[in-house]
C-alpha cells in the first residue's frame, strides 16, 4: 500500500563518511516520504535487540560493537512497497555483490562496513520502528508531490 513504512537507518560509517545527505537523497528523489528522522547513539542494548536474530552468528560482537562505534540516522520511509523498495535500494548485505546505482553498490566494499540498514519484511518494519521511535516521533504529513507521483 501506499502508506506501507519501513525502518531505515544510516550506519556510523555511513554518517562518519558524510553519506547523510546522498543516502535520504535516494529514498526523497525515488518518491518515499520522510516521516520521522533522528540522529541517535542508542546503546549496545538496544542494538543488541534490533539485532536479536542474529545473536548466535559469529560476526555478531564485531556488528554490535561497529553499530554502537558512532552516531546512527534512524529514519522511517513511507511509500508504495516501502520495505521491499528501500531493501532494492540499498543493495545486497554484501556491497561487492551490490549491483551499481544502489547505495551499498556505489559507497561501499565490505559487509563489515555496508553503511546502511532497512527492514527486511513488513512484520519486521513494524517491530523496528517500534524499537527505535516513540510514539510522537512520527509526523503525518500530505506531500505536495503525492498527485505527481501516484496515479
Ligand atoms: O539485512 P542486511 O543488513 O542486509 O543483512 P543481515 O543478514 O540482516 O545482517 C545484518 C548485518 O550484519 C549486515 O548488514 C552486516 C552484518 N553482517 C556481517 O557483518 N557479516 C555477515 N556475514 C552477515 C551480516
Ligand atoms: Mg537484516
Amino acid at each position: 500500500s501506499t502508506t506501507e513504512q519501513t525502518f531505515i537507518a544510516i550506519k556510523p560509517d555511513g554518517v562518519q563518511r558524510g553519506l547523510v545527505g546522498p543516502i535520504i537523497s535516494r529514498f526523497e528523489t525515488r518518491g518515499f516520504k520522510l516521516v520521522a528522522i533522528k540522529l541517535v547513539t542508542p546503546g549496545k542494548e538496544h542494538l543488541e535487540a534490533h539485532y536479536a536474530d542474529l545473536k548466535e552468528k559469529s560476526f555478531f560482537p564485531g556488528l554490535i560493537s561497529y553499530m554502537n562505534s558512532g552516531p546512527i540516522c534512524a529514519m522511517i520511509w513511507e511509500g508504495l512497497d516501502a520495505v521491499k523498495t528501500g531493501r532494492t535500494i540499498l543493495g545486497a548485505t554484501n556491497p561487492l555483490a551490490s549491483a551499481p546505482g544502489t547505495i551499498r553498490g556505489d559507497y561501499a566494499l565490505q559487509t563489515g562496513r555496508n553503511i546502511c540498514h532497512g527492514s527486511d519484511s513488513v512484520e519486521n518494519a513494524k517491530k523496528e520502528i517500534a524499537l527505535w521511535f516513540k510514539e510522537g516521533e512520527q509526523v503525518s504529513w500530505k506531500s505536495a508531490l503525492e498527485s505527481w507521483t501516484y496515479e
